[in-house]
């Protein structure tokens, strides 16, 4: 079968340019294509932890909302206490539904006092947001803009990006951004490239992305970057597996299920539940007393690290048991990949209390052959 795209499922304005340069697969996001590989994964982790690597994820949706109640209705869906969020900060930040549940993982970004955007991972937020802003009579208008993310990640990142926007990106710091209109040499007011230029991306890798407000420019924005990262070992790339497991960055909807929640998820750190017990004024926000007694409950599972004994793994297509030695079901595998850093095979598993502790053997079926899998806590520490 061949997978078709229709008005639906959106091609982004990058997404002839990662075809024309080398990538072959792809997934959909947020309804619109991912490109996900090319037929090099070994030249495509090169390029990302020696040099440089340009992703198209247009798929990564701005949510916009703006208005008077904006700041209000982003602090009460985000489980993260953005209320002293400055203009020009990212964070990341949780979303739970009433039973929290993680609806969704965004970076929250201020762009101005009553404007933001929430660029999301893949779930419908939109939907969400305008029931919850509906619902709540807030006085918001929530949208999506014409704004799409391209990511340079790397050890070379910076110097490419340098080269292409100017000296002055290298003051940028981790999770800032800056508006900036880029202006080709020779170029009119017409020729510039809107972007918001945020030090950012889903590696654990330094690097940036580009959030290009006009959809119409996205090779200009491409070739510019292309040009510009040749000397610098530039190669086409997309959010990578074996290095996004490594460093562990959690992808929503693939390491989590419907019912998993933050703490679960391992990214509890990203919550703010803190203030409650500490007297302070404690920011009111969708699913935080269920959160508090899920954590009560000594029932939650939790995300951590396999390290699977055997040859590399091919692909995981879906989630796969995990068992005890005795062969009980305890959790499942959801993600999978050969890490060429620690040499090994490494996993993320959702296991149920006690199996998630550090150090226990427990078993999984990988490529039909049964496999020892040994727990290890997140991020993985295997030098
Ligand atoms: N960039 C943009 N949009 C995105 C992603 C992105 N939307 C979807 C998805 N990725 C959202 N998920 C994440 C997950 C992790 C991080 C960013 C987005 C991340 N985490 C760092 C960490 O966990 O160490 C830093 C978090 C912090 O310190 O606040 O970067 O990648 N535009």
């Amino acid at each position: 079968m061949e997978l078709i795209v229709g008005p639906r499922t959106r091609v982004t304005p990058f997404t002839d340019r990662a075809a024309a340069a080398g990538m072959t697969k792809a997934m959909v996001y947020n309804h619109t294509v991912l490109p996900i590989g090319t037929d090099d994964p070994s030249a495509e982790y090169r390029a990302l932890t020696q040099a440089a690597a340009i992703w198209d994820v247009g798929c990564e949706r701005q949510v916009q909302i703006a208005g008077a109640d904006a700041h209000r209705l982003v602090t009460y869906l985000c489980a993260r206490d953005l209320r002293d969020l400055p203009v020009g900060v990212a964070r990341y930040a949780p979303m739970c539904d009433h039973d929290g549940r993680l609806v969704n993982d965004p970076m929250a970004l201020r762009i101005d006092e009553t404007t933001f955007w929430l660029s999301i991972a893949d779930s419908d937020v939109l939907l969400w947001a305008r029931a919850v802003a509906g619902e709540g009579g807030y006085n918001v208008e929530v949208t999506e803009p014409d704004v799409w993310p391209l990511a340079i990640q790397g050890p070379r990142a910076t110097d490419v990006v340098a080269a292409a926007l100017g000296e002055w990106v290298r003051d940028i710091r981790f999770f800032r951004f800056v508006r900036h209109d880029h202006r080709p040499q020779g170029g009119s007011d017409e020729d510039c490239i809107p972007l918001v230029v945020c030090r950012s991306g889903w590696s654990g890798q330094d690097g940036f992305e580009l959030f290009l407000m006009d959809g119409t420019k996205g090779e200009q924005l491409w070739d510019l970057l292309w040009e510009a990262g040749e000397p610098f070992g530039l190669g086409v790339g997309a959010p990578n597996n074996p290095e996004r497991i490594e460093s562990f960055l959690l992808s929503f909807g693939g390491d989590t299920d419907p019912d998993t929640d933050p703490d679960e998820a391992g990214i509890g750190r990203f919550v703010s539940l803190d203030d409650v017990d500490g007297g302070g004024s404690g920011h009111d926000f969708i699913g935080k007393a269920a959160l508090q007694a899920r954590r009560a409950s000594g029932r939650q599972r939790r995300l951590v690290g396999l390290v699977i004994e055997g040859d590399p793994p091919s692909p995981l297509r879906s989630p796969r048991s995990v068992q005890s030695p005795e062969g009980h079901p305890v959790g499942t595998l959801r993600a999978l990949a050969r890490s060429p850093r620690f040499n090994a095979n490494i996993g993320l598993a959702l296991l149920d209390p006690p199996w998630f502790e550090p150090d226990t053997e427990l078993q999984v079926s990988v490529d039909s052959t049964n496999r020892t899998a040994t727990t290890t806590s997140l991020p993985f520490n295997l030098d």
